[in-house]
């Protein structure tokens, strides 16, 4: 993408309504804008990592085999009356009415809907297990929507929903969330830690949240300092082998982390020395639950054994926040002159930066680099306006991409470019073919 061409609104301002530097950048970086109160317009460069962000979450997913589909956002309340939710709900839960006077509702989650699906199609354990999820806008009435994409009122949600013929089924579903979620996070340069919560509107007693520790988080967790050792890399998981799921929950789940609504002061003192106790804060970017027939029972959502027996299917849910997460991993990564991409979910794989626009060679080697990382693959951010080096460097770091390739008429003669880490801030001096060769070679690592 040439940046003469783009639409990148970036802000000279801070914004006065932002309070936690991830809204402030978003808005800086002409990421979003807001269009009400917790709803906001994606704008070009914001929708690029959104999508970046949602392919993993997807990649994931059906590594673990779960099967994507694509429900409403607007959903029949009567579905919502069955399942007794429609007045537990509360202020949250927007209702609309139609023209027909018929109550409706934006989906705030989509249990009662899958539920529905489910009970229409299956009706043996033989089809079991299965797991639908998608990615889909969802809509709740937050009393206090703030910190921009952090807690909206609209924002994007991937929820799965397993549908298994036992309890220990379903705990196997459980655990393989909990297993590809680790990957997931950390494919976007993030730790988020499992942490044991409460359940809330969603409804079970075996649930977890998984956190991203930030000063700024709304959510105030205690843990042992132990589990933020723990990564699962490149593991090879069969995501099939209840024993290996269990294996990698267990050991996540052995070190004490909780958040404030499970804390156990006793067992929290009890549990972990002192050295690592910690309490701090953390924002949620996903959630899993096992609830077993709590939906299938009153919907009437039946199997049949392998006695023979009609029975209720046992199911959980399995939240990611998608657009939350956005903000999350640039409270995670940032400086005070912007965002820090981590390659896996960068707008942009780098940036060209041109010192002298108008110079006939200068532009000749960005447009050879240019063409040459599209060749190889690569998406890369050419800033090709009449802009002073400074502005341009100021705009490449606010916008956050990993790698910058800086060219300019002095090195040319030396036949050189400049390779520059946004997170280290580290150059180097290198040919053109050698740059285009690096950064393919850290993508193709990544
Ligand atoms: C699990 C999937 C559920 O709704 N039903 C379907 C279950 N879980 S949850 O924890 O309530 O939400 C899942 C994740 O969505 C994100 N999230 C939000 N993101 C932005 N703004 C909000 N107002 C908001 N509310 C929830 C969180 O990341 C949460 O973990």
């Amino acid at each position: 993408m040439r940046l003469s061409r783009y639409f990148l609104p970036v802000l000279k301002e801070t914004p006065a309504e932002a309070q936690i530097v991830s809204h402030r950048l978003m808005l800086r970086a002409g990421m979003i804008k807001q269009a009400a109160a917790g709803i906001y317009s994606w704008l070009p460069l914001g929708y690029r990592v959104l999508r970046r962000v949602e392919q993993i979450v997807h990649e994931e997913q059906q590594r673990a085999g779960h099967i994507p589909l694509l429900m409403p956002t607007l959903q029949s309340a009567d579905l919502w009356r069955e399942s007794g939710r429609y007045d537990a709900y509360g202020e949250e839960l927007l209702r609309i009415r139609d023209r027909h006077d018929r109550d409706m509702l934006y989906g705030p989650t989509n249990e009662e809907m899958i539920t529905d699906i489910f009970r229409s199609h299956v009706s043996s354990y033989r089809d079991l297990p299965l797991t639908l999820y998608h990615i889909q806008w969802k809509f709740r009435d937050e009393v206090r929507p703030r910190f921009g994409v952090m807690r909206g009122r609209e924002f994007l949600m991937k929820d799965g929903y397993n549908f298994d013929v036992d309890r220990d089924a379903a705990i196997h579903a459980y655990n393989r969330h909990m297993v590809s979620y680790l990957r997931t996070y950390e494919r976007m340069g993030l730790q988020a830690i499992p942490m044991r919560a409460a359940s809330g509107p969603i409804g079970g007693d075996d649930t977890h949240e998984f956190l991203v520790l930030a000063e700024t988080g709304e959510s105030e967790v205690f843990y042992d300092s132990a589990i933020t050792d723990l990564r699962l890399g490149d593991r090879v998981v069969d995501f099939d082998s209840r024993d290996e799921c269990r294996a990698i929950v267990d050991e996540w789940t052995a070190p004490y982390a909780r958040t404030d609504e499970t804390h156990d002061e006793a067992a929290f003192a009890e549990r972990v020395p002192t050295e690592r106790q910690r309490r701090s804060r953390g924002i949620e970017v996903g959630q899993i639950f096992y609830f077993g027939t709590k939906y299938s029972e009153p919907m009437g959502a039946l199997v049949t054994n392998d006695a023979g027996e009609r029975v209720p299917v046992h199911m959980g849910s399995h939240g990611i926040g998608v657009s939350r997460l956005l903000g999350a991993i640039i409270e995670a990564s940032h400086d005070e002159n912007g965002i820090i991409w981590p390659e896996g979910v960068t707008p942009f794989h780098c940036g060209i930066v041109n010192l002298r626009q108008g110079d006939a060679a200068t532009d000749a080697a960005c447009e050879q680099l240019y063409a040459t990382l599209t060749a190889r693959g690569l998406d890369p951010l050419y800033d090709d306006r009449d802009e002073r080096a400074g502005a341009k460097f100021a705009t490449m770091d606010l916008v956050g991409l990993p790698w910058r390739i800086t060219v300019g008429p002095r090195g040319l003669n030396a036949g050189k470019v400049e390779l520059t880490s946004r997170r280290t801030g580290r150059s180097e001096e290198m040919s053109l073919e050698d740059a285009v060769a690096r950064v393919a070679d850290i993508y193709a690592a990544a």
